[in-house]
């Protein structure tokens, strides 16, 4: 379903078995040698995820990627696996866009977990420009999700992203505000034993 211009929510797009093979990834990685971490952002408030990035760190004091996690612990940023990349292909191609992700930012929310309004602009002003689109993966809780326009004021319009949902974002609407204001808890499907949500934010820097 287009609900704007160049932005697309693709309800139940992965059935479950594949939402089970992606949660299982998504554990491994966030529990694994370079973990998963609270970030705390440069006005000095923590989020309200554990993230970790994958292909390019996200640094949150900066605002900017680097191939090192210098805000956090030093340790070199995990390689995108190469199933995030070809899924985020396959997403893309579903929506008429193409995207060759280098990077992905894996989020996991608790029953408590938010992200405020924002727009998605540190990748390259060239990736920007050409309106290379964000590909975001659901799978777990559902999230109320918050999309509005290119300008913070602008009216925004809830949804909800249930597990095994995908949103993609590109072209007009690549620089629109967005964020997440609550997680539904207990709405995971029982098939894929947890609590709380995974969402995956696929692009290309
Ligand atoms: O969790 C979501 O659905 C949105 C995540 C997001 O906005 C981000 O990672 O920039």
């Amino acid at each position: 379903m287009e609900i704007a211009p160049g932005a697309f929510h693709l309800k139940g797009y992965l059935p479950i078995e594949r939402q089970r093979a992606f949660v299982g990834s998504c554990r491994a990685l966030i529990e694994g040698e370079v973990p998963g971490y609270v970030p705390v952002v440069r006005g000095g408030g923590k989020m309200h995820v554990r993230m970790l990035c994958l292909g390019r760190h996200w640094n949150g004091k900066t605002y900017r990627y680097e191939p090192i996690r210098s805000d956090y612990d030093q340790r070199e940023v995990p390689p995108l696996p190469s199933a995030f990349r070809d899924l985020a292909c396959e997403i893309a191609a579903s929506a008429g866009m193409t995207l060759d992700a280098d990077l992905c930012i894996l989020n996991y929310y608790d029953a408590d977990g938010r992200m405020g309004l924002h727009q998605d602009k540190d990748e390259s002003e060239r990736s920007l420009a050409a309106g290379v689109p964000v590909v975001s993966v659901s799978l777990g809780d559902t999230a109320r999700f918050l999309f509005g326009g290119v300008r913070r004021r602008e009216p925004v319009e809830a949804l909800l992203l249930e597990s095994g949902d995908a949103f993609v974002f590109g072209g007009p609407a690549r620089l629109r505000y967005h964020g997440v204001t609550r997680i539904v808890s207990g709405t995971a499907p029982p098939e894929l034993g947890l609590s709380g949500r995974f969402n995956l934010t696929l692009r290309q820097y």
